[in-house]
């Protein structure tokens, strides 16, 4: 048994560096540090205190070593499973014992999980606009980042609002062109914003983006676009339908993630693949949904899943059915949470493509993040552990406040509509 690698202590942060983080600090007796991500977008203080009031306490003492059984003892061994809150305060444990295992090894934490399988991890960014040539302006400022697939969410003409569009309306008179690009949805209030939608004019809408973009940018690119649970079962057959002609590498989150019975319509009507899942934080979410081939990429996070153990179980568990990973990476998944993802996502075979939003440079200067982003493809870097550190000092300078993801309204009404 090695020397000194019980936990002797663990401390979590709740700062807010260019956005909210809640950060996990775990250290061996031997002085190894390991970092997990514990961030839950909009319900931070939660996590923080699962893991301070009742994670904590009793992992002081574990041997860092066991990872597996520490997994199951967070896990199945509490009456209370599954769940967001749950999920993420033992992901981050997870995330900061494979980031110990991986530094007391000196190697990167993706020789500890197979070594690599690729040169870098595909991902891809976020391109957005009120019109079509904001719209083609954003993939092209993207395209010059080195980006190689890119998401593309566009405003609708009857809307004020749209989730994901910053800056409607304001465009004509320039105010939005330095804010179009990897933005931060979740505003910094005591209250959420509220946005107003309308299904219908976004499914009529969005066939006239996708053709605008297909005849601007050729066959080639890969388009993503995200429909943020906003839709019925058949509407969302519809979209997929729809948007077929323009070949689309996926269509992510059509309805509502509570009910999963509902892929089974939506994969009888279209052949535009689905990605879904950065909402489920457990295997048996995936289930179904896996074993009757109902979908094609799977979103989850290391840090929103239960941690590189359970994540990895989940993308094995896919691989039979030739569904590939496609990792939620907005700003809200830390560089730490992000880099526990690249790591897997170099080492496992059915990697598909990751989400990469950018973080602001108050979140790189705390986080110093190793990994870099290279002719579309990310490389989490070679040096021991997770390669991503936590300026404390720098951390605590900014202060957390509150802030939210918008609540959407129907138009028509203001009937609170769905996520
Ligand atoms: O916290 C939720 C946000 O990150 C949301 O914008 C994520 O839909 C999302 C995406 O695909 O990044
Ligand atoms: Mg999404």
């Amino acid at each position: 048994m090695a020397i000194g690698m019980n936990i002797a202590k663990a401390d979590v942060f709740v700062h807010s560096p260019g956005r909210n983080f809640v950060t996990l600090k775990i250290v061996t007796e031997s002085g190894l540090v390991g970092y997990g991500d514990a961030t839950v977008n909009g319900r931070e203080l939660s996590v923080a205190s699962y893991l301070r009031d009742h994670l904590l306490p009793i992992i002081i003492g574990r041997d860092a070593q066991n990872i597996e059984d520490t997994w199951q003892y967070l896990y199945r061994g509490s009456y209370w499973r599954r769940g967001p809150i749950t999920m993420t305060a033992i992901a981050a444990i997870d995330m900061a014992l494979w980031d110990i295992k991986a530094k007391a090894a000196n190697v990167p934490l993706y020789q500890l999980l197979g070594g690599a399988s690729r040169v870098g991890c595909l991902a891809y960014g976020h391109a957005s606009g009120s019109d079509f040539k904001e719209i083609f302006d954003s993939i092209r400022y993207h395209q010059e980042k080195g980006y190689r697939a890119i998401r593309v969410q566009a405003a609708v003409p009857s809307l004020n609002s749209v989730y994901g569009v910053p800056g409607i309306g304001k465009s004509s008179k320039g105010k939005s062109a330095g804010k179009r690009h990897d933005y931060e949805p979740a505003q910094r209030s005591s209250k959420p914003v509220e946005e107003e939608w309308d299904t219908r004019a976004y499914l009529n809408h969005m066939p006239k983006v996708f053709e605008a973009v297909r005849n601007e940018f050729g066959p080639e690119l890969p388009l993503l676009h995200d429909a943020h649970h906003r839709l019925t079962p058949i509407e969302a057959a519809r979209l997929g339908k729809s948007l077929e002609p323009y070949d689309l590498f996926w269509l992510e989150d059509l309805t509502p993630a509570e009910n999963t019975d509902v892929f089974r319509l939506i994969r009888q009507h279209t052949t535009t693949p689905i990605a879904v899942g950065e909402v489920f934080n457990s295997i048996f979410d995936y289930k179904a949904l896996f074993e009757e081939q109902l979908i094609d990429y799977v979103r989850s996070p290391v840090s929103h899943a239960g941690g590189i153990t359970a994540l990895r179980k989940i993308f094995d568990y896919a691989a039979i059915y030739q569904i590939k990973s496609g990792v939620h990476g907005p700003t809200d998944v830390s560089p730490i949470g992000h880099a526990a993802s690249l790591h897997l996502g170099m080492a496992i075979h059915n990697y598909g493509i990751s989400e990469y939003m950018q973080h602001n440079s108050e979140t790189n200067d705390v986080f110093e993040p190793e990994y870099t982003f290279k002719d579309g493809l990310i490389h989490p870097g070679t040096s021991a552990g997770l390669g991503v550190s936590y300026n404390e000092k720098l951390a605590a300078s900014f202060e957390y406040k509150p802030a939210y993801l918008p609540v959407n309204r129907l138009k028509i009404d203001g009937t609170v509509h769905d996520w």
